[in-house]
């Protein structure tokens, strides 16, 4: 019977890796994953993130999340090629309900991550919105003042931990959140989320920033805002485009 299982798993797999892996076209980013490092210092982002959070929230908990991805990995090789984006595209096909769990919470926490330090640079070195990303928030929100009000609600409302996501879709934008490690990216996964491109995430676990801000998430959105990568952003919106 546990072999009969086993057997239909490893068919399962291969045959979630085989429908995707056509539509890939690189096979770079495949496990074992490694943390990448982050793409200013530390201390980079001092007031607004703090130093001490910076390394914590990447040496340990993003490296966290890539040992139990490897490690979920390692036991379903087949899945281990598909490229982390087209595997979190297609979590409702893994069958086994604990591997597709661990794929969800770290696979989700590992692009996230990744995700979310592309989205910030250096006060002062973090651009400005495109013109064509202007014009879409002021089509979707009404102006940017209005967008980052709703978008910081959307971010403060999230209960316990979670993100706060900007999404393309269609060429329209929508503020959108998700529980723990979840993302745009999971289709089928998390039905009430919109699912799209993402342009902007905003982490709000308490980890990353309880050292500094306590329980004031709403002056942490307020700061964050200083340390978006705007350059970032943009390029996003128009490879969605
Ligand atoms: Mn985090």
């Amino acid at each position: 019977m546990q072999t009969d299982r086993r057997r239909f798993v490893k068919l399962s797999t291969l045959a979630v890796a085989a429908a995707v892996l056509p539509s890939t076209a690189k096979a770079s980013s495949v496990a074992p994953y490694q943390l990448p490092a982050l793409p200013y210092a530390f201390d980079a982002l001092e007031p607004h993130i703090d130093t001490a959070t910076m390394e914590i929230h990447h040496d340990k908990h993003h490296a966290a999340y890539i040992k139990n991805l490897n490690a979920a990995l390692a036991s379903a090789p087949a899945l281990a090629q598909v490229p982390l984006d087209e595997l979190l595209k297609s979590l409702p096909a893994v069958p086994d309900e604990a591997l597709r769990t661990t794929l969800r919470n770290n696979g989700g926490g590992h692009w996230n991550h990744d995700f979310f330090w592309k989205t910030l640079a250096p006060a002062g070195k973090s651009g400005v919105p495109s013109p064509d990303l202007t014009a879409a928030i002021n089509a979707a929100f009404g102006s940017m003042e209005a967008f980052k009000i709703a978008f910081g609600e959307a971010a403060t409302k999230r209960f316990g931990s979670g993100w706060a996501w900007l999404v393309a879709k269609d060429g329209k934008l929508k503020i959108t959140s998700t529980a723990n490690q979840d993302n745009p990216l999971m289709k089928g996964i998390v039905p009430e989320v919109d699912l799209g491109t993402a342009l902007l995430g905003l982490d709000v676990w308490e980890h990353a920033y309880y050292l500094h801000y306590q329980n004031r998430r709403p002056d942490y959105i307020a700061a964050w805002w200083n340390v978006v990568n705007w350059a970032a952003v943009s390029e996003r919106f128009k490879e969605s485009s």
